[in-house]
């Protein structure tokens, strides 16, 4: 079996001019503007099953124990917006969008790692994984989606949940997310053990673990 690669499908014409010819958003480094909405991950779509669908948080939580949640009790949480571009490590990058869903926020209140919790794990189907350090998953901004601009999120764009974290390349957000690990050390999640970057700040175009500097992440 060869490396995995990211591979794109569905609608979406890239264009380098902001559309209406408006000065347009400001995009990090490297990235063009993206008409439409391309589907990007690696595997299949997940079929959802609500029946057998949960979100747990583990790992070193407070309590020491693990939190579940069931479909129905994960969307009764308290519903909030949050209006982010996405950018995508190979290059486009979708802006404007609104996303609605639970704030990361809410999980870390209800569901409290222990003190020496340093980055988490978020979980999604079929075994994807991406780490994120924990002050990047507690930012205000970060959020687990259930719709985009106010309509349930498609199967291929992550239906049921899907997170979002503004300020890092899209591939910190798995779509078809089950779950979040705390963790007392960092480890590399899907995408960061195959040669993206450990962090992945878009502004500082962070895109692969070459470019990485000490203190970014664990040994390769
Ligand atoms: N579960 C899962 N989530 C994933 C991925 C993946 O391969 N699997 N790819 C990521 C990448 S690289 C990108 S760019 C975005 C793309 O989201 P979109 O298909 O909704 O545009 O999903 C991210 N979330
Ligand atoms: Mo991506």
């Amino acid at each position: 079996m060869g490396q995995p690669v990211e591979r794109e499908s569905g609608a979406g014409t890239s264009t380098d001019r902001a559309p209406d010819g408006a000065a347009g958003p400001q995009l990090p480094p490297g990235q063009r503007l993206q008409r439409g909405w391309p589907v990007t991950h690696y595997g299949p779509v997940p079929r959802f099953r609500p029946e057998r669908w949960d979100f747990q948080v583990f790992g070193a939580t407070a309590d020491g124990g693990k939190h579940r949640w069931t479909h129905e009790e994960f969307t009764a949480l308290p519903y909030s917006t949050v209006s982010a571009d996405l950018h995508c490590v190979t290059k486009f990058s979708m802006v404007g969008a609104e996303w609605g869903g639970i704030p990361a926020r809410t999980i870390l209140d209800i569901a409290p790692p222990a003190p020496d919790v340093t980055h988490v794990m978020v979980w999604a189907e079929y075994g994807f994984s991406s780490n994120l350090r924990l002050a990047d998953f507690a930012s205000e901004r970060t959020i687990f989606a259930t719709h985009k601009d106010g309509e349930l999120l498609t199967a291929e764009h992550g239906f049921p949940l899907r997170l979002i974290v503004p300020h890092l390349y899209a591939w910190k957000g798995p779509k078809w997310v089950r779950g979040v690990e705390y963790m007392t050390a960092d480890r590399r999640g899907f995408w960061e053990e195959r040669g993206y970057h450990n962090v992945g700040d878009p502004w500082k175009e962070q895109r692969y673990s070459y470019q990485e500097e000490a203190g970014d992440g664990p040994g390769l």
